[in-house]
């Protein structure tokens, strides 16, 4: 993507290469394809170079998943995707050495089986393992790759489970604890620091001038993703709507309890210091794994035509709590929503519609009840809910997110990532303000719907109590 501010202050983005992330299964566990991401990335550097005059670069990605890098810089392996099913069981194993209550004290992470923290314990007696001398989560390895310069971008490390949420820092006790080495983890780095300029080969390949500069963004996509919510006003809450449902609301501090603790809710970090307080809720994975799932069998998997027919099923005909684990892994999602229902002593939907209906009430039963949770552990008053990220576009979903939480959302921009990404780095040359105005910027470029609450409470309260939600 390609970001322009103008002289009158517009922001405008503009897409120079779009490309598939294909997670590969190898007899070992299933992995990314870092170097295809790489090459793309390079191929895009060298669009942006022919379409604009780039002042900075800055990368972001999902989070927790990371590269391993041996004594002389080189990557030890594929890195490994967050839904491989290595760290199941790893968790309670870890209980003895550091208690999930201790971790959490420390860290304030919701409690995922993929956190990279898990990740690590399974690597255990893995050869990598013994040699790997750096980690660097996934846009800090492709910066490294880009630049020479290696170190952790905050936001992202904060996703880790070896963050101290409080200090800002990595945490010794986790690491001593768990045996990790201190010096695996490198130092630090936050978003609009530089994280470095492009290497002369990188220049070359791409056509972008020499000594182009790396900025460090707000390199955990959710946390870009934020950055570039269009509130205007205070008493907002979020949905970053894409693979995952990230809900919840920004604070000034972690809220780190036993009430948070047991509803799972995480304190990743955001810019300036502020606390992303959200839940991950399993998102529009469920409905993108379903039509890879229907492709597969020949069935029609066209996205407009099914949400049609999703619009007119009926409802809250079967629902299902989405973050039910059996989600998680990549697999037939139709059959494990059957198996969910029969589980459950449902119905399983039939029709492709019903499915598709089944899934995006679910979801918003989930963002309901994780909103009404977030506001009641922080104290606060929710007014209104920005839903951004590819999930604005599904205006299904924002109706029956407004619908379920009795609130008004107020769909997109879409590209929030990109926006957010692209704002912390003009920021950091000086081209626009603090976090109020680059939203403000958003709010005025971006096309955003908003929808009214229809006023059923009682309907939906009763379908959240089915799934055991609020
Ligand atoms: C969204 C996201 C989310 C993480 C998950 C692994 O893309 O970064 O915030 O929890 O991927």
């Amino acid at each position: 993507m390609v970001g322009r501010l103008s002289a009158a202050g517009g922001l405008r983005l503009t897409e120079v290469h779009r490309f598939a992330n294909r997670p590969v299964r190898l007899p070992d566990g299933l992995r990314w394809d870092v170097l295809g991401l790489y090459g793309d990335v390079l191929e895009g550097l060298a669009q942006a170079a022919r379409s604009a005059r780039v002042v900075s670069v800055g990368i972001d990605s999902w989070a927790v998943d990371y590269g391993l890098l041996d004594a002389s810089g080189r990557l030890l392996g594929n890195p490994y995707h967050y839904r491989d099913t290595r760290t199941e069981g790893v968790a309670d194993r870890l209980e003895r050495v550091l208690p999930a209550k201790e971790l959490y004290g420390i860290t304030g992470l919701q409690h995922l089986p993929f956190n990279t923290v898990f990740q690590l314990a399974a690597e255990g007696s893995s050869p990598q393992w013994s040699l790997a001398r750096t980690l660097l989560m996934i846009p800090d390895l492709l910066t490294y790759w880009l630049t020479g310069s290696v170190g952790a971008e905050a936001t992202n490390a904060s996703t880790t489970g070896l963050f101290d949420a409080r200090e800002a820092a990595w945490s010794n006790t986790v690491l001593d604890r768990l045996g990790i080495p201190r010096g695996l983890l490198p130092p630090l780095r936050f978003p609009g620091d530089r994280a470095g300029t492009l290497r002369p080969e990188v220049a070359e390949a791409t056509g972008l001038p020499g000594g182009t500069p790396v900025t460090a963004v707000a390199s955990h996509d959710t946390a870009s993703a934020v950055v570039a919510v269009p509130a205007t006003q205070d008493g907002f809450a979020y949905v970053s709507c894409g693979t995952w449902s990230l809900a919840g609301l920004e604070l000034g501090a972690p809220v780190i309890d036993e009430r948070a603790r047991a509803a799972n809710f995480t304190n990743e970090r955001g810019i300036d210091g502020s606390i992303r307080f959200l839940r991950n809720i399993m998102g529009l994975w469920l409905l993108t794994e379903t039509l890879r799932t229907w492709r597969s069998q020949g069935l029609p998997s066209e996205l407009g035509p099914l949400l049609d027919e999703a619009a007119a099923a009926e409802p809250f005909a079967a629902l299902v709590d989405p973050d039910d684990p059996s989600f998680l892994p990549p697999g037939d999602m139709p059959a494990r929503i059957a198996a969910y229902c029969a589980r459950t002593g449902q119905r399983a939907p039939r029709e492709q519609g019903a499915v598709v209906r089944c899934i995006l009430e679910s979801l918003a039963l989930a963002h309901r009840a994780t909103l009404r949770t977030a506001a009641e552990l922080a104290g606060r008053d929710v007014r209104v809910v920005h839903l951004v990220g590819g999930g604005s576009r599904n205006e299904l979903l924002c109706r029956l997110t407004a619908d379920a939480t009795g609130l008004p959302v107020v769909a997109g921009p879409t590209e929030a990532t990109a926006l957010g990404n692209v704002l912390v780095q003009a920021r950091a040359y000086g081209l626009v303000g603090d976090v109020h105005e680059m939203r403000a910027l958003v709010a005025a470029g971006e096309p955003l719907r908003r929808y009214e609450p229809s006023g059923k409470e009682s309907a939906w309260a009763a379908a959240a109590a089915r799934v055991g939600l609020r």
